[in-house]
Order: C-alpha cells, then structure tokens, then sequence
C-alpha cells in the first residue's frame, strides 16, 4: 500500500500548484484586482467555488496557457452584479485600458467588487472619473427597505431634474429633487417621510426621475 503514496502526494502537489498558479494569474490580469482577491471572480469571499458574472465573462477570456490579457473594453463595460457601475468603474479603469504590469489605474480606496452587488464605488469618486453618457435611472437599494433607501442615477448633461416619491394612487409623497443638475451619477435617498414630515406607511411606492425628455418610473416597496 505504501507505495502509492508517493503518487498520491504528488497528485496533490500538483492540483494544488495549479489552483495556486491559475488563481494568481487570474488575480494579476484584473486591474486592482489584489483588493479582493479571488472574490473578485467567485461567489465565496475566499474564492474558489462556483463563479459570479464577473468570473464566468473572466474565465471566457483566460487561456489554457496563460498567455493572453483578458481585461479589455468589453468586459470593462458590462455591469457583472447589476448594481448600476460597470466592471471598469468598481475597479478603477472604466474605459478598460489598463494591462498587467502597469501600476494599478484609479483610487485604491474606491475599488469594489464586480461580483458583488452590494459593493459599490462611491458615488463621487465614479462621478468625477466617469462621465455617463446616457440617462439611466437605476433600480433602487436596499428594495424592500426600512427605514431608508437609495435612488441611483445619471444624466449626461445638465439638466432641470425632478426625482420625487407618490403613493399606489398617484399622489405626491415627496419631493427628493427639484431643481438643475450638472451632469454626473447621482445618489439620493429617501428616508421614510413625507413632505409633512411624517413616518409613512408600509406599502408599495412609485419613484419617478424627469431629466429634460427623460421621464422614467419604478416601484419599490417599504416593508416595516
Ligand atoms: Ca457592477
């Protein structure tokens, strides 16, 4: 019997140099992508595992030998989590430009994570190294929520812009914005409260963005 022990020892040594190998090189072709890690890629924050969107449009573009960049224009211009960022704005190279062995594009500090929906960059630093080009308004976060939550969007120029809260029946609830706008990626919250300054209650609520011509509505439900 001892004598396959070396065979299995080896086996091992092997599978494992090559999970070491293939999680490194993977790791060094995403810009930043020391941040997180493998969880960049894998839906366990330690890695391994099943693969999110982010790791399967990786793993599409890595090749056996190891000898070509994946990291380009098209992968930097998906949105992997569907948190309303693409995968070139969490992890700081948005026009998806950046190469292996060059120093690391962005701000380390607004790195997140492409597979994870609810990592996000700050609003601010997206704001001022991206400009959006179109209008979007993006679903809101938490959905349901209680007490609070985030209404994401952006316009690509600046705009007389009106975000504001109505009931199931239509009627205004609150004015979130009212105003001009410079062009930029916007978070607003609502926190709960009507324009009288009261708690409202449990239900569903219509949040609605007018941009110029832009004139987008959706629903989102407070649970309490
Ligand atoms: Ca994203």
């Amino acid at each position: 019997m001892n004598r396959f022990i070396p065979h299995i020892i080896a086996v091992i040594v092997v599978a494992t140099t090559t999970i070491i190998i293939s999680r490194e090189f993977r790791v060094s072709k995403i810009p930043n992508g020391g941040k997180f890690q493998c969880a960049n890629c894998h839906t366990n924050p330690g890695g391994g595992g099943a693969r999110n969107n982010f790791g399967q449009a990786v793993d599409i573009r890595v090749t056996p030998n190891g000898g070509e960049d994946f990291w380009s224009a098209t992968l930097a211009s998906q949105d992997s989590d569907g948190d309303g960022f693409t995968n070139g704005q969490e992890l700081g190279d948005p026009t998806g430009s950046w190469r292996p062995g060059q120093p690391d594009p962005g701000s380390f500090s607004s790195v997140s994570n492409p597979g994870d929906f609810n990592s996000r960059p700050p609003a601010t630093d997206v704001a001022e190294t991206v400009m959006p080009t179109s209008y979007r308004l993006m679903n809101n976060y938490p959905n349901p929520f209680n007490p609070s939550t985030k209404i994401v969007f952006e316009i690509p120029q600046s705009e007389n812009v009106s975000l504001r809260i109505y009931n199931i029946n239509g009627e205004l609830v609150r004015t979130i914005v009212n105003g001009n706008l410079p062009a930029g990626h916007y978070e607003k919250e609502w926190d709960g409260y009507n324009e009288s300054g009261n708690s409202v209650t449990s239900g569903v609520y219509i949040y609605r963005l007018t941009a110029g011509k832009f004139d987008r509505s959706s629903r989102m439900i407070l649970m309490k």
